[in-house]
């Protein structure tokens, strides 16, 4: 396939491909890769959102290619029911990803949409040159720039805008990936895929919902509201889960744009069988994490030996369980025993953060603000609340677990004061409680992440199922006991 295209390529180019030819890549692969002008007609880049990635280059020869990068400012979900103005490279967080060899020529233009607000540019890690292009490609909104660049260097490099506040340029999702291909190009596997970190700072709460405007303390406090990966929290889970089968390579090409944070990358149940840490070119072997500094990348790669879902993670893990940074690769294919037994706990691991499926909390939410909830769209709300947060101990069914958890269905418990599940989620409980004839001496962690509207959709919705009193809980309810909780003084 490869000489047959080189054929054709030498064929079409004639002899001006010679010179090329000769001046052939140095031997040691960290050379710098000048290998002369650029052979043959200017090359049109094919940029692709992620987590897609552009076909190799397939190419050996040192072309002129021409990047056509459009910045967008748009609304867009950062979590179920959340908004966000995200600021893009080509439309996408993280931006259109660009793949060139090394020695090419790259004539770079940089377009501002003329709807845009703000002047931007573009710093990409991967050119040799001042600011790695910041200054030649300021352009304000309903401009364009450009400016061209040797691709001396391989590897895999970050690009951002570097226009000024910087941090809240790149907090807002302006960055993406540049892989400049080695000369003989990398080696061929069944899947490529782009995932990229962020951290991101809104002035309401994780998935407080509507929309969220950039909070500038936060971000220079370094207390991201989310972690997640290309842009939003589910973005690649459920339906948008990366896909393999099982017998294949994958390969992920991994960014981290920060702006602030250090990534622990890890994949839940593989071994990455090559990284090559930093985007560099020494490869490591056998790496169950590895770092991704802010502005940096590594490549990835692993063989699919078992099906199931495997879990995308910072490992730095209340960034994956409690803001976002959590991506699901699937592998389908047949069992395979002998390297493992089965059984998959991907539901109980992840409860509703495998695929967030909000819509009746979005719903609730909005009701609540037009002064229309409903004791249904509570219970609604509140189920898909209690899926992933209650029911990893209580189970879905409400029934607990014999001698650990003790059952919140037909509790003779909470019947006897249906009040005081606030105060129980809120502050926790420990020491011995009796629940329907059984004792139970353990502890419940409080809830407090969860605000007065989930608290009281949660109870609402225990209040009303499985044979309980019924009733319900109002968010001002839950405030009240908030406040009694934070300022114990004042009762009494
Ligand atoms: C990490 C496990 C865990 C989670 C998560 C959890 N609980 Fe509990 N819960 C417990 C344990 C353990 C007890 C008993 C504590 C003790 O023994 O003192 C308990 C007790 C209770 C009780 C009182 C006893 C009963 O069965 O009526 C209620 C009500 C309750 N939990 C509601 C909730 C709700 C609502 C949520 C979700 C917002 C929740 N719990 C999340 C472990 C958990
Ligand atoms: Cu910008």
């Amino acid at each position: 396939m490869k000489s047959r295209l080189l054929a054709l390529v030498l064929a079409a180019l004639g002899p001006g491909l010679a010179a090329a030819d000769s001046a052939a890549p140095a031997p040691n692969n960290y050379a710098h890769g000048d290998f002369g002008p650029p052979v043959g007609t200017p090359i049109h880049a094919v940029l692709t959102s992620p987590p897609l990635v552009p076909p190799p280059v397939n190419r050996f020869f040192p072309a002129k290619v021409i990047v056509e990068l459009e910045v967008i400012e748009k609304e867009m979900p950062i979590s179920e029911g959340v908004t966000y103005t995200f600021w893009t490279f080509g439309g996408t967080v993280p931006g259109s990803f660009i793949r060139v060899r090394q020695g090419d020529t790259v004539e770079f233009h940089l377009k501002n949409n003329p709807n845009n607000k703000m002047p931007h540019n573009i710093d990409l890690h991967g050119v040799t040159g001042p600011g790695g292009g910041a200054a030649s490609s300021f352009t304000a909104p309903g401009h364009e720039s450009q400016f061209t660049f040797k691709a001396l260097n391989q590897g895999l490099y970050v690009y951002h805008c570097a226009t000024a506040p910087v941090g809240m340029h790149v907090g807002n999702g302006m960055y993406g990936l540049i892989l400049i291909e080695p000369p003989e190009g990398l080696a061929p596997v069944d899947h490529e895929y782009y995932v990229m970190q962020g951290d991101f700072y809104t002035t309401g709460k994780y998935r407080e919902k509507g929309h969220q405007p950039f909070d500038m303390e936060k971000a220079i406090d370094e207390k991201p509201t989310y972690v997640v990966f290309n842009g939003g929290e589910g973005s690649l889970t459920g339906d948008k889960a990366l896909a393999a089968k099982t017998n294949e390579t994958v390969r992920i090409f991994v960014g981290n744009g920060g702006p602030n944070l250090v990534s622990s990358f890890h994949v839940i149940g593989e071994i990455f069988d090559t990284v090559r840490p930093e985007g560099g070119t020494v490869e490591q072997h056998n790496v169950q994490t590895t770092l991704v500094p802010a502005g940096g990348a590594a490549m990835v790669e692993f063989h699919t030996e078992v099906p199931g879902s495997y879990v995308l993670v910072d490992h730095s893990i209340f960034r994956a369980f409690n803001k976002g940074a959590l991506a699901i690769l699937k592998v389908d294919g047949p069992e395979n025993k002998a390297i493992y037994s089965g059984k998959e706990v991907d539901s109980a691991y992840l409860g509703d953060r495998s695929a967030p499926n909000l819509a009746a909390v979005t719903k609730a939410t909005e009701a609540a603000k037009a002064g229309k909830l409903t004791l249904e769209d509570q219970i609604k709300a509140g189920q898909q609340l209690f899926n992933g947060t209650c029911s990893v101990c209580h189970q879905a069914s409400g029934e607990g677990l014999p001698g650990v958890f003790p059952p919140l269905a037909k509790s003779d418990f909470i019947a006897a004061d249906p009040k005081r599940p606030i105060h129980i989620v809120l502050g926790g409980l420990n020491g011995k409680v009796t629940v329907n004839g059984k004792d139970y001496t353990s502890v419940m962690p409080p809830m407090s992440q969860l605000n007065d509207d989930e608290v009281a959709n949660i109870l609402t919705f225990v209040l009303n199922s499985w044979g309980n009193p019924g009733g319900h809980v109002d968010a001002a309810e839950v405030a009240r006991a908030r406040a009694e909780k934070a300022a114990p003084a004042a009762a009494h």
